[in-house]
């Protein structure tokens, strides 16, 4: 068996996605997500310029050996735009190895290790009524855990509650600009986990994204602060280049710690692993480089007895999520799957076999990892320029977003 083509296509159905097929000389093709949100063309050009004309000829069902060689064979190593394009790849080969093997992928990932895969949604609110009819509403979907994610006061613009981004006078957009005040946020949020208590009781599972903007006093104090309102989660409370920054969190606080979205080698959770400075690893199989070195993550994890949760935003499209879904139903050491759910012209362009019932997923049984693109569809949707927002403190100064 050989593959004989490698095409990437772009398609924008409500957001940026790319995607990357590759079809063998059997007629047998497999897709990969290669969707780095608001970078995407950077793959696109990656793969279609440097990596799917090393594709042609090899033979597919070789997949750990062609990581090598990606891997390897670029010399310059690691990084969010060459990861996203080898996670492409290498999904696309065990989506090709499933389907001639006619298993579902998760067969050839060791077999279910549970019937289902139980997941956690998004709740925003610009204050708490908004947020507490946005739990409803996650409630009222099946989700049996909600991530709490709010605006603050004082601030016009936070991460998770959505704004409009804006365009320059020549028409190219230019990243949303949301306003920061940390210490403003330190002091609003256990007010809010006191009141989501109050109302949802003390057993929902909550959790919440500090998205990288807290130093390591700061994620401890917060973590601390949280600890009466049992926490699932606290995620990405710093930024974790500074693994060891993590020390100074763990040893002030017991609220659960999850990282590793932004991460895309094994090496970034080296000291986390080690130390056990983490409870949940987070990194997505369309950032880590794929199935293959996502399932080592796993396995190194679990000797800390560290759980998985992938990374599962808008902004993994259905063939990143599918295989994550594959990968959540075979490994043992399965922490939760976050879902935010796709477009209703999501779902026409990406056809998928895998189902969200009552909060919970499953891969189906599909052949491969069981997605279709419509290149029609998705031709109706070319890509739009956009951004992700941008954070600046009250003096103009940027910070994390
Ligand atoms: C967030 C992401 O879901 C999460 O945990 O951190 O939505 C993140 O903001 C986006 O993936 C960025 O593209
Ligand atoms: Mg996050």
């Amino acid at each position: 068996m050989k593959i004989v083509d490698a095409s990437v296509v772009v398609a924008s159905p409500g957001r940026n996605f790319v995607t990357l097929r590759i079809t063998t000389d059997d007629g047998v093709t497999g897709l990969g997500d290669a969707t780095l949100n608001g970078r995407e063309l950077a793959v696109v050009s990656y793969l279609r310029d440097h990596v799917a004309p090393l594709l042609i000829g090899l033979d597919p069902h070789r997949i750990e050996d062609t990581w090598q060689l990606l891997y390897r064979g670029a010399y310059w190593r690691r990084g969010p735009v060459t990861m996203a394009a080898i996670a492409a790849v290498d999904v696309a080969l065990w989506d090709i190895k499933a389907k001639v093997a006619n298993l579902p992928l998760y067969q050839l990932l060791g077999g279910a290790s549970r019937e289902r895969v139980r997941t956690y949604g998004h709740a925003n609110g610009r204050d708490l009524p908004e947020l507490f009819e946005s739990v409803r509403e996650r409630l009222d979907q099946g989700y049996k855990s909600i991530r709490i994610q709010t605006g603050v006061p004082g601030l016009k613009r936070v991460y998770g509650v959505h704004g409009e981004p804006e365009v320059t006078p020549d028409g190219h957009p230019r990243p949303l600009v949301e306003d920061w005040d940390t210490a403003a946020y330190l002091r609003h949020i256990p007010t809010v986990f006191e009141a989501v208590r109050s109302e949802f009781g003390a057993e929902l599972p909550l959790l919440h994204d500090a998205h990288h903007r807290l130093s390591p006093q700061q994620a401890a104090r917060l973590g601390k602060d949280l600890e009466p309102y049992d926490l699932f989660w606290l995620e990405d409370c710093t930024p974790a280049e500074n693994q060891e920054g993590l020390r100074l969190v763990r040893s002030h606080t017991t609220t659960p710690l999850a990282i590793g979205e932004v991460f895309n080698t094994i090496h970034d959770f080296r000291t986390l692993v080690n130390e056990q400075l983490i409870d949940y690893v987070r990194a997505a199989v369309t950032h880590f480089g794929g199935v293959s070195p996502l399932k080592k993550l796993f396995d190194f994890a679990a000797q800390q007895q560290i759980k998985t949760a992938i990374h599962g935003p808008e902004d993994i499209s259905p063939v990143g999520m599918a295989a994550a879904i594959h990968l959540d139903l075979a490994i043992h050491n399965f922490g939760i799957q976050e879902y935010a759910g796709y477009t209703a012209a999501t779902e026409e362009v990406f056809r998928h076999a895998f189902t969200f019932d009552d909060g919970y997923l499953h891969p189906g049984e599909a052949p491969g990892i069981g997605v279709e693109l419509d290149d029609e569809l998705a031709a109706a949707y070319p890509y739009v320029p956009a951004y992700l927002p941008v954070n600046r403190l009250a003096d103009g100064t940027v910070h994390d977003w």
